[in-house]
């Protein structure tokens, strides 16, 4: 009985000296295993007398259990200290707590739609999406350029192996928005457009525009005048004036070129406005009567106007940014200076 205690004492401190979970598993195969310690040690019961094989049996019995009870415990110690151990040595990282990081910002493109959109929407026009892959009869055709129409020329685009095409105009929408609202109507519709150009600081093959139709019995000039330099007195934040020039477009009679009085030397004359007061800014017109008929509208009783601004060079007179082929780069140091001016 003493060998027994003493082997549970032997034990007890070697279990405590383990330091790792794999020399605890060593540990246990010693004592447990097929051929171990206990193992070893049950052979002496065979010979033993009666009385004394029952004693041994429920000693043998306790010192298993002890020793499975400190095996248990010294794993779970072991366990925590090398959590404890790694939780030390790795830097806090705390999800919850805000970011030291710059925020993310609007694209300038965005925040400019937003202002425009806000705008045209307080004076009540509904706000409409066209689509970025268009039929070419919506594109061409239906704003009264035919196949072989020389305007065509202005505004190549890519086109698909369906025949469809990447828009080149939010004007491409005119028609489908006619045809679902009929007359009267007010509405803008923002988008994506796509040309064939070649690239300089000014043009881009994928650029922004916002069209705006206003159809009504007694709609003229005089209100496509108001609209565009309410919106754009807004926009700037100041008293905008703005010109019409005489400009050709298949889907206007009369077309003009809107100019605005130049908002950085309020027409005085500097380098953005090339020292003459005005900027181009916008082609405009009395929407064409054939165009009103392809959207079945009745030309001889409803009138309109429509405009398609740029918005990409907008946002570029905005910030002051030379360059519009920043506006895609997706360089965020630059996008995000504009952003948040
Ligand atoms: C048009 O696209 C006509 N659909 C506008 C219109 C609508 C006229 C309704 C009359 C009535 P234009 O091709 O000029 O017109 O383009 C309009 C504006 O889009 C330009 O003033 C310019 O600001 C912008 N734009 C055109 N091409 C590019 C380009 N490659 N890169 C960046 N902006 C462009």
């Amino acid at each position: 009985m003493d060998e027994l205690d003493e082997m549970l004492l032997a034990a007890e401190n070697d279990i405590q000296n383990t330091q790792t979970s794999d020399s605890l598993g060593a540990f246990y195969a010693e004592y447990f295993g097929k051929n171990g310690k206990i193992a070893e040690k049950m052979k002496i019961m065979k010979d033993l007398a009666v009385e004394k094989k029952k004693e041994f049996g429920m000693k043998m019995n306790s010192l298993k259990e002890k020793l499975q009870s400190l095996i248990h415990d010294r794993e779970v110690a072991i366990a925590e200290a090398k959590l404890n151990k790694r939780v030390q040595s790795t830097p806090t990282l705390d999800l919850t707590i805000p970011s030291t990081e710059k925020r993310g910002s609007l694209h300038p493109i965005t925040i400019i739609q937003n202002r425009v959109v806000e705008i045209f929407t307080s004076m009540g026009f509904t706000v409409e999406d066209g689509y970025e892959i268009e039929t070419e009869y919506n594109n061409f055709e239906a704003v009264n350029v035919p196949k072989n129409h020389p305007a065509r020329d202005m505004q190549d685009t890519f086109y698909l192996d369906n025949g469809q095409v990447l828009k080149t105009h939010t004007s491409a929408a005119q028609n489908r928005i006619m045809r679902k609202y009929g007359a009267p109507l007010k509405a803008i519709f923002p988008g994506r457009c796509f040309r064939n150009e070649e690239l300089d600081a000014s043009h881009e093959n994928t650029f922004f525009q916002i069209e705006g139709m206003m159809i009504d019995k007694d709609v003229s000039i005089s209100n496509l005048i108001y609209f565009m330099k309410e919106m754009l007195t807004r926009v700037f934040g100041k008293e905008i004036n703005v010109r019409l020039r005489p400009g050709f477009f298949p889907f206007v009679e009369p077309g003009f070129e809107l100019d605005i009085s130049c908002p950085y030397c309020d027409g005085e004359g500097c380098r953005v406005c090339k020292h003459s007061g005005w900027i181009e800014l916008c082609p405009c017109g009395m929407i064409h009567p054939r165009v009103l008929e392809m959207g079945r509208i009745n030309p001889e009783e409803y009138r309109g106007f429509a405009f398609g601004l740029g918005f990409s060079r907008l946002a570029m007179m905005n910030y002051d940014i030379t360059e519009i082929r920043l506006l895609n780069s997706g360089n965020i140091r630059a996008l995000s200076q504009a952003g948040i001016k």
